[in-house]
C-alpha cells in the first residue's frame, strides 16, 4: 500500500482546501481529516501552531503553513508540476499565489464576518463540523460563541466601516478580471493548474460558499465559477501557455490589484513592523487604509522578495513587472 499522508483541515479553511487540491492534483495518497473537538488532542500533539491545515507525512513529521507545504509536496512529487517551465511565468504564478493568500484572504474574512447572513452561515457550518452528531442546541450555542469571537477579529485583517468599500471593490474588480481571463482557458496559466490557481482558489472557493459573495459570483462570473468547481479536483487538460498569450488579460490584474493594492499594502505593513508601530495607514487609491500590523505578512513579503532575487534570468520578467507597476515593490 502507498504511504498515506494525513491532512487535518476544515472545509471552511481556505488554506486547508488549497493544500487538499494540491494533493488531489498530484494524486498523492492522502486522508482528509476534519479537525473537530473529538480529535483536537491528536491535532495538538503534532501542531506547533494552533492553525490548520496540519499535514502529517508518512514518516510522522508535521508540516504547517500552506505555502511551504505546497513547496514541499512539489519537491517530493514533481509531476505534474505546478510551476510553468519558464522562470518569468513561474515567478508571476508564485506572486499571484501570495496575492491570493495574503490579500484575497481580506475579501474572504471580510465578507464572512461582516454581513449577518454570512456570519450565521459560517458560524453554523463551523460549529456543525466541530461537533459531529451533536444536538442542534449544542451546535447553536457554539455558533453563537464563534460569532462573538470572530466578528471582532475583522479588525485583524483591516476590515472596518472605512475600509469596507475598498475591500469590496477589490473583490468585485478581481472577479471581473479573472472572469475575462478565464474566458479563453481552464486555468490561470493555461491548460493546467499553477501555484497561482491554488492560492487564489482557496479564498474564492470559500467566498463562493458564503451567501453574499457567493450570490455575486454566481450572478456575475459563470466562468470563474466553472474554475471554482474544476479546482476542487483539478486535472490537467493541456499545456501551460506562454506569457504573451496570458498577458492581455492577466497583466491588468497585476497592474490594478497587485501594484495598486496588495504590494503597497504589504510594503507599508512591513515598514511599520520594522519601525515597531502597532498599526499603519497606507494610501490606496487616494483613500486611507488603516489596520494593525501583521507579522506573518511581513515574513511572506520577505520570502517573495527573496524569490524574486533568486530568479535566474530576469530579462523577460523585469519588463513585465515594470510595465505592470510591480517591480519597484519587489526590489525594495
Ligand atoms: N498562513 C497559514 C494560515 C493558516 C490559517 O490561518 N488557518 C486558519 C484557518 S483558515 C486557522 O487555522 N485558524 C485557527 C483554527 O481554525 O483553529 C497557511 O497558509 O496555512
Amino acid at each position: 500500500m502507498d504511504p498515506v499522508w494525513r491532512i487535518f483541515g476544515l472545509e471552511l479553511s481556505p488554506y486547508s482546501v488549497k493544500v487538499r487540491s494540491v494533493f488531489r492534483y498530484k494524486r498523492i495518497p492522502h486522508e482528509w481529516i476534519v479537525r473537530h473537538m473529538g480529535n483536537m488532542a491528536e491535532f495538538q500533539k503534532h501542531a506547533k501552531l494552533p492553525l490548520i491545515p496540519l499535514v502529517l507525512a508518512p514518516d510522522g513529521s508535521a508540516l504547517q503553513d500552506s505555502t511551504p507545504i505546497v513547496e514541499a509536496l512539489e519537491a517530493r512529487f514533481p509531476e505534474p508540476s505546478i510551476h510553468p517551465p519558464d522562470p518569468a511565468s513561474a515567478f508571476l504564478s508564485a506572486l499571484l499565489e501570495e496575492y491570493g493568500d495574503e490579500w484575497g484572504n481580506k475579501w474572504m474574512f471580510h465578507y464572512r464576518w461582516w454581513y449577518e447572513p454570512d456570519q450565521d452561515s459560517a458560524a453554523d457550518r463551523i460549529a456543525a463540523y466541530n461537533l459531529p452528531g451533536a444536538p442542534d442546541e449544542a451546535i447553536a450555542k457554539m455558533a453563537a460563541a464563534l460569532k462573538q469571537r470572530m466578528i471582532p477579529r475583522l479588525s485583524f485583517v483591516g476590515s472596518s466601516e472605512s475600509t469596507r468599500p475598498l475591500i469590496e471593490a477589490s473583490f468585485e474588480r478581481a472577479v471581473e478580471l479573472l472572469e475575462a481571463h478565464l474566458a479563453a482557458r481552464p486555468f490561470l496559466f493555461g491548460g493546467r493548474p499553477a501555484f497561482a490557481d491554488f492560492g487564489i482558489w482557496g479564498q474564492i472557493y470559500e467566498l463562493s460558499t458564503d451567501p453574499t459573495p457567493g450570490a455575486f459570483l454566481r450572478a456575475r462570473a459563470p466562468r470563474l465559477m466553472g474554475w471554482v468547481e474544476r479546482m476542487l479536483e483539478p486535472a490537467g487538460e493541456g499545456a501551460f501557455e506562454p506569457w504573451e498569450a496570458l498577458a492581455p488579460t492577466l497583466e491588468p490584474l497585476l497592474r490594478e490589484e497587485l501594484a495598486g493594492r496588495f504590494l503597497p499594502w504589504s510594503t507599508a505593513n512591513a515598514t511599520a513592523l520594522a519601525a515597531g508601530q502597532p498599526e499603519f495607514t497606507v494610501d490606496l487609491e487616494g483613500r486611507p487604509f488603516t489596520q494593525q500590523v501583521q507579522k506573518y505578512h511581513a515574513r511572506s513579503l520577505q520570502a517573495l522578495r527573496e524569490r524574486y532575487r533568486a530568479v535566474p534570468e530576469r530579462a523577460v520578467l523585469d519588463p513585465i513587472l515594470l510595465r505592470t507597476g510591480c517591480l519597484s515593490w519587489l526590489r525594495s
